[in-house]
């Protein structure tokens, strides 16, 4: 078939070289020049991905993929851009506060949650909930409108709440003069993870939307092309749904992992222990306690629900809260260790929002580092897998106090203890994935304090 894939991010791009090794005729869109030109020029913008280079390289030498800034007459177009939440700007509410005003409030909503379990955002400021900015999928379906044909294949791949391939793409199709019989419109999610995207892609399993059952056979006809893992129809909104329920359900137990951490912390017990015990019964599966949630993901899909039905989802706010509350859990913890032990100045290691990737999208580090700064304290922050805080660490330790692990990348586990402390005024690690050898650390003179570990921490709360 002729593609015509919108948008060529870490979503789009390899489905567009994955459609293109499939035989089918792909023209892949994006708005970024710069992406299109040096996509023209054989230089990939997407890195770290196993396998894409090959593919990538392959079907634009062929042909079989050519990128451009506008779209194409196609058999078949697939919209794979952002959709971020956005906090309001002004409302109703109360028109005098800032978007500056709400963050603060509703960080200090968040950090609500550090003192009571779960603070859920009052009504008052339900007009400040974060709301999905739908504005580039709406511009991208604006963009194909003129060149959609009756009968072509019209796909979102984009995370959008529930009712929005029928009561937002559909309505922006008929303003170019298509109608719902006409068209074939399906929502098709992804649920790939990053550093394997290639692999997810092929091997996973996927759920395909139609608005109507043929466009959900539509759909499941041209995947097939491309996908391994066994597809399974349904109608738009509950693909739409589904979606956001593994990211809900993900957010949510994570949650639960960072409230279990504060009670393991204010019983004075260890939070990986009691899990690694817990999770031996066989139908227990207790994620990982963090510094709080970050990536575009996660932390954003539960919002889409809640913006939906908000009286009906206090659960998921309140998760919502409790991982946004582990941001000033950390910063407490420092900011306590740092008033008892003198110290002042701090190296963050890892800025990225989870270990190996180098995307730092709403990464816990990025705000623990603000509100580490606002108590007084000094802050250099390091990530191999981010340019700007990839400088050589025995330099950014010189003079350090102390150590604050809150991304556990692969270089940071074994770092030598004895070569990292020689270099430090003193020897002090926080580590908020609980990946680092403790004992192995306080041999070499560390004071080391662990989240959720509350043997070795004075509770901080009692
Ligand atoms: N995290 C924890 N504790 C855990 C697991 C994760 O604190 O036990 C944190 C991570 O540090 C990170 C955040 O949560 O900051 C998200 O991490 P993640 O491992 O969920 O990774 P994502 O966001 O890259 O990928 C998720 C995946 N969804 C699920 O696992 C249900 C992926 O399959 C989705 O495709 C992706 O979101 C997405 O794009 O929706």
């Amino acid at each position: 078939m002729k593609i015509c894939v919108i948008g060529l991010g870490y979503i789009g791009f390899p489905t567009a070289c994955l459609m293109a090794r499939a035989g089918h005729q792909v023209v892949g869109v994006d708005v970024n020049e710069a992406v299109v030109k040096g996509l023209q020029n054989g230089e990939l913008h997407i890195v770290g991905e196993e396998g894409l280079a090959d593919v990538a390289r392959g079907v634009l030498a062929s042909g079989a993929l050519t990128v451009s800034t506008s779209p194409a007459e196609a058999d078949a177009f697939i919209v794979c851009v952002p959709t971020p939440v956005k906090v309001p700007e002004k409302t109703a509410v109360a028109d005098e506060l800032t978007a500056d005003d709400v963050a603060v409030t509703l960080s200090q909503v968040a950090a609500a949650s550090e003192t009571t379990s779960g603070a859920v955002l009052p009504n008052s400021l339900e007009a400040y909930r974060p709301k999905a900015d739908l504005s580039y999928v709406e511009a991208a379906v604006h963009a194909i409108g003129p060149v959609v044909r009756p009968g072509n294949l019209v796909i979102v791949e984009s995370t959008v709440p529930p009712g929005t391939t029928e009561q937002v793409v559909l309505p922006i199709l008929e303003g170019y003069g298509l109608n719902r019989d006409q068209v074939l419109l399906a929502h098709v999610p992804e649920r790939v993870i990053p550093g394997a995207v290639m692999l997810e892609m092929v091997a996973n399993d996927r759920v395909v939307g139609g608005l109507t059952p043929e466009a959900a056979e539509a759909a499941k006809k041209l995947y097939a092309t491309i996908v391994k893992g066994q597809i399974f129809a349904t109608d738009a909104t509950t693909a739409e749904f589904v979606k956001l329920i593994e990211n809900t359900y993900r957010d949510v137990n994570i949650a639960l992992a960072n409230e279990m951490a504060r009670v393991a912390e204010y019983l004075g017990i260890d939070i990986q222990q009691s899990i690694a015990l817990a999770n031996r019964h066989p139908r227990v599966n207790i994620l990982n306690p963090g510094p709080g949630v970050g990536g575009h993901c996660i932390p954003v899909d539960p919002q889409f629900l809640i913006d939906r039905a908000p009286d009906l989802t206090p659960l998921i706010q309140a998760a919502r809260a409790v991982n946004d509350g582990m941001i000033d859990h950390v910063v407490n913890l420092v900011d306590q260790l740092s008033k008892e032990e003198g110290l002042h100045r701090w190296v963050i290691l890892g800025v990225a929002y989870k270990a190996d990737v180098g995307d730092e999208r709403n990464s816990p580090a990025l705000d623990i580092a603000d509100r580490l700064v606002n108590r007084g304290l000094t802050v250099a922050m390091h990530d191999p897998f981010i340019e700007q805080f990839n400088r050589p660490l025995d330099e950014l330790v010189l003079e350090a106090e102390g150590l604050l692990l809150v991304t556990d990348h692969s270089m940071y586990l074994n770092l030598d203890p004895e070569s990292l402390g020689r270099h430090m005024r003193r020897r002090v690690l926080v580590d908020t994935r609980l990946r680092i050898d403790a004992d192995k650390w306080e041999m070499h003179g560390f004071l080391v304090r662990r989240l959720g570990d509350g043997r070795r921490a004075r509770p901080l709360m009692r």
